[in-house]
């Protein structure tokens, strides 16, 4: 298993794909969005993912749902900020998901474990000089545009292909800035400036990805490709349905030996990678 340079211990330790908790410090996320809207709920929910197996919970401030507005500088960082600092001191690994370098800052002098920007430092010129002055992984995610305009964003002659292509051009970037590649972690970006059917492809062809030899982290969890392969005569099945098809895709995911899997429902990847790794360990 692939992993990223500069882990803490008990995460560089792990024999099996981690499980990442979303905790989306948001009012509008489409999924889990005002459930953990204040500072004191998402410490409390942070603390449950942990309970239940989650090895980071991944804060996040800023909704990405296609069509959203971005929060301004201060509100991103004062809904995850007080969240990040109180996990850590729980003791809990944290990543902050940001695509802004001040919040990425912030949060590292909070005591966050990675960086998770969905916009692998395309948002913000800056990013790549906190992540380099930090010594922590850093998540590249595939990306074309902010949530407002990503829906017009999907030609792809050749998804799988394509997006291993520009994700490529950002990690040449990063490591000419002086990021180190092995801290590296690379992400398709299911759902982002992808229409629901091209994700398919990408996890079809996820060894693909991963030939590239860098870790991969992936989020399907509860996604509208997912809500769309669900969908019956009364349209899209809804969010809060999508977690028994979310965990059918972990469970193939964690047998492709991904590094990460971020989900909602952290129980449930729990069982799933339980079940992956008690085949794994059978040799007879
Ligand atoms: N998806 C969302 C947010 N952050 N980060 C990474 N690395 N990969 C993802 O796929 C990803 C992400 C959007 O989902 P949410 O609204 O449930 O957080």
């Amino acid at each position: 298993m692939h992993k990223p340079v500069g882990l803490p211990k008990k995460l560089a330790d792990l024999n099996r794909t981690a499980i990442m908790g979303v905790l989306n410090v948001t009012p509008d996320s489409f999924s889990d969005g005002g459930l953990y809207a204040t500072t004191d709920l998402a410490i409390k929910h942070g603390l449950e993912l942990v309970r239940q197996g989650a090895d980071i919970v991944d804060v996040g401030g800023e909704s990405t749902r296609p069509g959203a507005q971005r929060v301004t500088l201060d509100e991103e960082l004062s809904r995850v900020i007080p969240v990040i600092e109180k996990l850590v001191e729980a003791g809990v690994s944290v990543s902050v998901d940001t695509m802004r370098s001040h919040v990425a800052e912030q949060a590292l002098t909070a005591g966050a474990h990675l960086i998770n920007d969905v916009s692998a430092g395309l948002a913000d010129e800056d990013m790549f000089g906190v992540v380099k002055e930090s010594n922590v992984p850093y998540i590249m995610m595939h990306w074309r545009a902010h949530s407002i305009e990503m829906n017009e964003k999907t030609e792809y002659t050749n998804v799988v292909t394509e997006v291993i292509d520009e994700l490529k051009v950002r990690v040449d970037s990063a490591v000419s800035a002086g990021i180190s590649p092995d801290r590296l972690v690379l992400d398709p970006g299911i759902g982002f400036a992808k229409l629901p059917e091209q994700n398919w492809p990408i996890l079809r062809h996820i060894d693909e990805f991963m030939a590239e030899g860098f870790p991969t982290l992936i989020g399907v969890s509860r996604k509208r490709f997912i809500g769309e392969l669900l969908a019956d005569a009364s349209g899209p099945r809804e969010v809060d349905s999508r977690d028994y098809a979310t965990t059918a895709l972990t469970t193939l995911l964690a047998q492709a030996n991904l590094w990460a899997i971020r989900v909602h429902n952290v129980q449930a990847a729990h069982d799933a990678i339980a079940v992956v790794e008690a085949l794994r360990n059978v040799h007879e």
